[in-house]
């Protein structure tokens, strides 16, 4: 039976080793409590790292904390200090988290760190790889462990994964500074599902993949040679049932009942009636922009001094890597702020600022949600934040005025909340007035439908969805036209294929024989490839053409005394057994004229464009142009032709990242087709990646055999991988037992 197995850095569970021995806790964040559906029973397995590094490790304890993590369906992937040093304090924290969340200024590129990364990534993908099989379905979280698909997919080919990134992926400009870019990249596609928190984050990752890698994107699928990743957006929610209801039991304690901070913010409020409480929770963390809150508050109280005594802002920040410079730095520069602020603008009965620079247990934090008339929440930038999500859930009466950063992936779901921009002081000191004279009704109206929503969209629905996503990779439910050339197909075509007296092959050239480059005329065969050619030429009761787009100077160059039979520029020339290549349709040429000037006017605007000319058509290439703008050129540019050319016997064809001009009674399926005619053959095969092989596949026969290189739709039977898959098929004909 098939089993999940879940990967994170860090392990659900809590290890502590005291004198009294060991305990295994479960933790309470977020993410344990989404995968309990998924993280279930015996079907389940969580690999992670434990908390304690090796030399943390008493070696006596060893094999009871496996035991104990056992319990939990747990197992560990055991690190030094020096591991995490360049792996999670290093490359994750100061590389990948900084420059993520738009922090250029503190990202380091150390090579040390990527080393360790890579070990450590490594580590995780062999434990992988030791406990799972084919049919096992692994989903592997965020960005510590971004090269983990592609290690564990390069051993498991069949194996099903899916990759969670719970921060923000950043727009391309600053993602291609990272000079390990390809490598993560790729580590990544190695998964065959990729979520991320917003749409936005899922299309500037698309858009690395395009520039960085030059992969085929359609919508929101990858192409590789062999596989279509499918990339989506699932924002993630929270228990929120755990949170109201929490909330709610907290609200109907009474007196002495009440947690001791409750009581303390009971007696505040009684003393104070009518001043509002502004709450902030977040890590200590410079992406939270918890230091230009403080700046903001203190604008605000200078802009509306008549609030001085009638607010209070309570700062829940949590330590979090407190090894790294840049967050000692941090907790200095909040340190000094809440205390110059505090320090200037106290009275004997006010301090405008309460800060906790702590970890809070799971109660008060619900006292602080409950008790606070506004959370303002102010990243800079933030994967999703479900602060924000918490505290509207807790709202049981449904007031309470939520204020959120833009900045923050809630803020796609949460449009009911007063949004703002953290860097705009004006804005938030107007709104932080805005919220604190906002009418309970209006907080009400605004918190039913944020509430409904947090209900419905929860952690387990988001987890789930996830699940289904992945398995429905796992099924195959690609919208492919065509069928795998598997081996059953293979061996059928083989038996015809001996037994047949006369075949006719039509092979296309570019991105079927050979792959594709940035120079057309760089692509010229190689040994093994004329090997290949030679032989099939020579085979007895077997005719091959070559059939292309390519003019007939470049084939003649490369073919010609090779005595291959070749139909050029779509089928305009044809050149049988080494002679001399003749026209095999009349075609007009006229027309070309009128056209060089449009494509060049197109080649001046479009860096690294270039024009091809043919004896019979013109071909505008755009594989070297940014892959955005050259689409949306290529567009373009096919509005212009067409209505250029009206009736005229001129047609356009786009073709993978080429767009041709010519004439309307001239394609590959119309050449073919004349080649079938002048015969009888009793096996007929033809090969190409391209649009203008559709044309072929579309006009030979229902029982010849028609294949498509790659994974796009087509009306070919069926599709291999790529060309080294290609040569491999066709060195099956040249020995077909
Ligand atoms: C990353 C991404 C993304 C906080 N203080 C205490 C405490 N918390 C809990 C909160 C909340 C969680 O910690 C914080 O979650 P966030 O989402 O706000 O932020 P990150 O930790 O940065 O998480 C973020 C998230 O991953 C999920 O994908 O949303 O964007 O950065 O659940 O309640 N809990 C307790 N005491 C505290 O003092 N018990």
């Amino acid at each position: 039976m098939s089993k999940t197995i879940i990967i994170s850095n860090r392990l659900p569970v809590q290890l502590q080793i005291s004198d009294g021995g060991l305990t295994a806790k479960p933790s309470v964040g977020g993410l344990a409590t989404g995968m309990k559906s998924v993280h279930h029973g015996g079907e389940s397995l969580w690999i992670g790292w434990s908390g304690l590094t090796k030399e943390d490790t008493p070696p006596e304890l060893e094999e009871d904390i496996d035991k104990a993590l056992r319990v939990h369906g747990c197992l560990r992937v055991p690190l030094t200090t020096a591991e995490m040093e360049g792996f999670y304090f290093g490359f994750s924290n100061r590389t990948i988290w900084p420059l993520f969340h738009y922090f250029l200024e503190y990202t380091e590129f150390e090579l040390d760190f990527w080393e360790t990364y890579k070990t450590v990534n490594h580590k995780f993908a062999q434990a992988i790889l030791e406990q799972s099989e084919d049919e096992d379905i692994i989903w592997v979280h965020d960005y510590q462990l971004m090269l983990v698909p592609q290690m564990v997919k390069e051993k498991r080919p069949n194996a099903t994964i899916g990759f969670f990134l719970h921060i923000p992926f950043p727009s391309y400009e600053i993602f291609r500074t990272l000079p390990w870019r390809e490598e993560v990249l790729e580590g990544l596609l190695g998964a065959d599902l990729i979520g991320f928190h917003t749409y936005d984050y899922e299309r500037h990752f698309l858009s690395s993949v395009r520039r960085l890698l030059g992969l085929d994107v359609s919508f929101n699928d990858v192409y590789l040679e062999n596989r279509v990743i499918k990339v989506d957006s699932f924002p993630m929610g929270i228990d929120y049932e755990k949170f109201h209801s929490a909330a709610k039991v907290s609200n109907a304690l009474k007196g002495k009942e009440r947690t001791d901070l409750q009581q303390k913010l009971d007696d505040h409020k009684a003393s104070a009636p009518g001043t509002k409480l502004i709450v902030s929770i977040d890590r200590l963390d410079y992406s939270k922009g918890i230091a230009k809150r403080i700046n903001a508050f203190e604008y605000f109280l200078n802009k509306y001094p008549e609030y001085k005594e009638r607010v209070r802002l309570i700062i829940l920040a949590v330590p979090s890597r407190s090894n790294v410079p840049q967050y000692k730095l941090l907790k200095r520069e909040i340190d000094e702020l809440v205390g110059r602020i505090n320090g200037e603008l106290s009275t004997v009965n006010w301090t405008p600022i309460w800060y906790f620079y702590r970890s809070l247990p799971f109660e008060n934090l619900i006292d602080l949600y409950t008790s606070c008339d506004i959370a303002w929440l102010t990243p800079l930038r933030d994967g999703m934040n479900l602060v924000a999500k918490e505290y509207i859930a807790t709202r049981t009466d449904k007031t309470g005025v939520l204020i959120l950063s833009e900045m923050a992936g809630s803020a796609n779901e949460m449009n009911e909340a007063l949004l703002i921009n953290p860097n705009n002081f004006e804005q938030q000191a107007d709104t932080l007035k805005m919220a604190i004279e906002m009418p309970a009704e209006q907080q009400m109206a605004r918190n039913i439908f944020l509430q409904n929503r947090l209900r419905r969209y929860n952690v387990e629905v988001w987890a789930n969805e996830f699940m289904n996503s992945l398995k429905a990779k796992k099924q195959g439910a690609d919208p492919f036209v065509s069928q795998k050339l598997n081996p059953g197909i293979l061996n059928g075509m083989l038996e015809d294929y001996k037994v047949a007296k006369n075949r006719l092959l039509f092979l296309d050239y570019d991105g079927t024989l050979v792959g594709f480059h940035k120079d057309p005329q760089k692509a010229a065969p190689d040994k093994e490839l004329y090997d290949l050619l030679d032989r099939l030429h020579h085979q007895e009761g077997t005719t091959l053409f070559l059939i292309s787009g390519r003019d007939k100077e470049t084939f003649s160059k490369w073919f010609l005394d090779k005595k291959y039979n070749m139909i050029v520029e779509h089928g305009v020339w044809i050149s049988r057994n080494g002679q001399a290549f003749q026209l095999l349709e009349k075609v007009k040429k006229a027309w070309m004229d009128k056209i060089i000037p449009v494509l060049e006017s197109f080649v001046d605007r479009t860096p690294g464009s270039f024009i091809e000319e043919k004896n019979y058509s013109l071909a505008w290439h755009y594989r070297n142009t940014d892959p955005d703008f050259g689409e949306k050129r290529a567009t373009e540019l096919n509005t212009v032709l067409t209505s250029l050319i009206g009736n005229d016997d001129i047609s356009v064809l786009n073709g993978s990242k080429v767009m041709e001009v010519k004439s309307s009674n001239v394609n590959k399926g119309r050449a073919a087709a004349r080649m079938l005619s002048e015969k009888e053959y009793d096996f007929v095969f033809s090969i190409g990646d391209d649009w203008t092989d559709e044309f072929m596949f579309q006009e030979l026969p229902n029982s010849a055999f028609t294949v498509k290189v790659g994974l796009k739709k087509t009306k070919a039977k069926y599709h291999v991988e790529g060309v080294k898959r290609v040569r491999e098929l066709l060195a099956n004909f040249v020995n077909p037992s």
